[in-house]
């Protein structure tokens, strides 16, 4: 057993999230990382879970992340444009932990098509793409629920 804290769940965003409701709001909305994180921490507090919440810009310390996470109770992940890194793809796939992967703008439906080319989704038991930051909620509501409240 790692420093994973088998207890807590993590919330992981990657490079260019902190800009969130900044710009592009046609395509990630209004909401700003803090609302995620405000949203995220009602969930897991109603469930009297603990909650690391995380935004880096840099695809190393992402990766620091996830590790520090593979033991823990679960992970979701933005991973932003790091969704298409071989590496975070290989640390995804080196955690115990289970892993839903959000993206805020509906990937598929994007005009370049590359966006829907993800890698690191391949580690994930499922992936939610679209529904704005009410998916980083319900992945988290997904984790809770498939292990009984434990
Ligand atoms: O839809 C998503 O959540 C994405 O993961 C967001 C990434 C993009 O590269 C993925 O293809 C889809 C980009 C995150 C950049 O976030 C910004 C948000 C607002 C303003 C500027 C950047």
């Amino acid at each position: 057993m790692n420093e994973g804290a088998s207890g807590s769940i993590h919330v992981l965003n990657g490079p260019n999230l902190n800009l969130l409701g900044e710009r592009q709001p046609e395509i990630y909305g209004t909401a700003t990382l803090a609302d995620v994180e405000r949203s995220c921490r009602s969930v897991c507090d109603a469930a009297g879970v603990a909650l690391e919440f995380h935004q880096t810009n840099s695809e190393a310390t992402l990766i620091d992340q996830i590790q520090a996470a593979r033991n823990s109770r679960g992970i979701v992940i933005n991973p932003a444009g790091c969704s298409y890194s071989v590496p975070v793809l290989d640390a995804l796939k080196a955690c115990a932990a289970p892993v839903v992967e959000v993206h805020i703008s509906n990937i598929h439906a994007r005009s370049e098509a590359w966006r829907a080319e993800t890698l690191t989704t391949a580690a994930a038991v499922g992936v939610i793409s679209g529904l704005g930051i009410a998916g980083y909620a319900l992945a988290l509501e997904f984790l809770l629920k498939r292990d009984g409240g434990r």
